[in-house]
């Protein structure tokens, strides 16, 4: 435990309320941090559970001050805010920050989990990449375990969606693409309106979280198999990095493996979201043998080839980090 910021912090209070001093003496690092998903929903639950860690634990030798989700900064200008230091850390997945570090999103397409990209150093080089391109620490790997779907309102009997259009982020727009459909980006917090109002047929997002925004209203079907590995990572200022102390590093950097070892729970968590779709009246139109095969090999196909069409460097590299032998 870091006494001397105690100490400071219980000094530096008293003189305050004495009036003595008018800003707390205490140096303490405090990082500001956002997130890109609403609080108390599927996506961040286990972030949430590594905030309440950080900020339960009184030996802590950070505190965190949390701003909020959404509501407080669009989700699309999350990975800028941190890049640039308007805020120190943000729960973010890769998609949402493509205009910052181009084919990011590489990493729903990864063949390793989290764990097995840092015993073979490659999250070192991940890292590496993140600090080069957008002067941030990429800290943790959440959702690994949780799978991307379809969900549509009208039915296919096959993988086609010709004459459907689908709200999608740069996860899905390559696949749904592929398959006839038309693209329409959204952020998270739009896709209610556009299935209530019928401007997309249909949408992608993960097995987990589809209740928390109330879609399942306006939701018939969900295509099956999931594909790819859902990312969304713990990001830190380089420069909010860099000022923090060894051991303030450690301790973060151990609560992050921690929290990578809490994706061992979407197993469960995603077959209790399958029954309460089920239960909601969603249907699963589910592609099996060869359609399941083309279905899953074309995802992975197409995204990799238009990763490298449009961004060849970054893509090599990170195909190289990610899906090597
Ligand atoms: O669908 C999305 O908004 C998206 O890309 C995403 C990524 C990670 C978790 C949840 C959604």
């Amino acid at each position: 435990m870091n006494r001397n910021i105690h100490w400071t912090t219980t000094i530096g209070a008293a003189l305050v309320s004495l009036g003595l001093v008018t800003q707390a003496a205490a140096d303490t690092a405090t990082l500001r941090t956002v997130s890109a998903f609403n609080s108390g929903t599927a996506i961040p639950h286990t972030f949430e559970m590594f905030l309440e860690e950080i900020q339960n634990d009184p030996d802590a030798p950070i505190e965190i001050n949390f701003i909020g989700g959404p509501e407080t900064m669009p989700p699309f200008q999350i990975g800028n805010a941190v890049s640039n230091g308007v805020v120190d850390m943000a729960f973010v997945t890769s998609a949402f920050y493509t205009s910052s570090l181009p084919a990011a999103h590489a990493l729903n397409l990864t063949r390793y989990s989290p764990e097995e990209l840092r015993e073979t150093g490659r999250f070192e080089q991940l890292q590496e990449m993140w600090r080069e391109q957008m002067n941030v620490h990429y800290l943790a790997y959440t959702n690994y375990g949780n799978r991307y779907h379809l969900y549509l309102n009208e039915p296919i009997s096959g993988p086609e969606l010709n004459g459907l259009r689908m709200r999608i982020t740069p996860v899905y727009r390559a696949f749904v693409e592929a398959m006839g459909g038309e693209a329409a980006q959204t952020p998270p917090g739009e896709v209610y309106t556009a299935l209530e109002r019928g401007t997309v047929d249909g949408y992608g997002w993960p097995v987990q979280g589809i209740f928390d925004l109330g879609w399942q209203e306006h939701t018939r079907y969900r295509v099956d198999p999931g594909f790819y590995h859902v990312e969304v990572g713990v990001l830190v200022n380089q420069n909010t990095w860099d000022n923090l102390t060894d051991e303030q590093r450690d301790y973060l950097t151990d609560k992050a493996i921690w929290l990578e070892e809490l994706n061992g729970l979407n197993e469960e968590i995603n077959i209790e979201e399958e029954r309460r779709q089920a239960e909601a009246g969603i249907e699963v139109i589910e592609f099996e043998g060869e359609d399941r095969e083309r279905f899953l090999e074309t995802a992975y196909e197409v995204q990799w080839e238009r990763l490298a069409q449009e961004h060849a460097e970054n893509t090599e590299r990170l195909r190289e980090i990610l899906d090597s032998e």
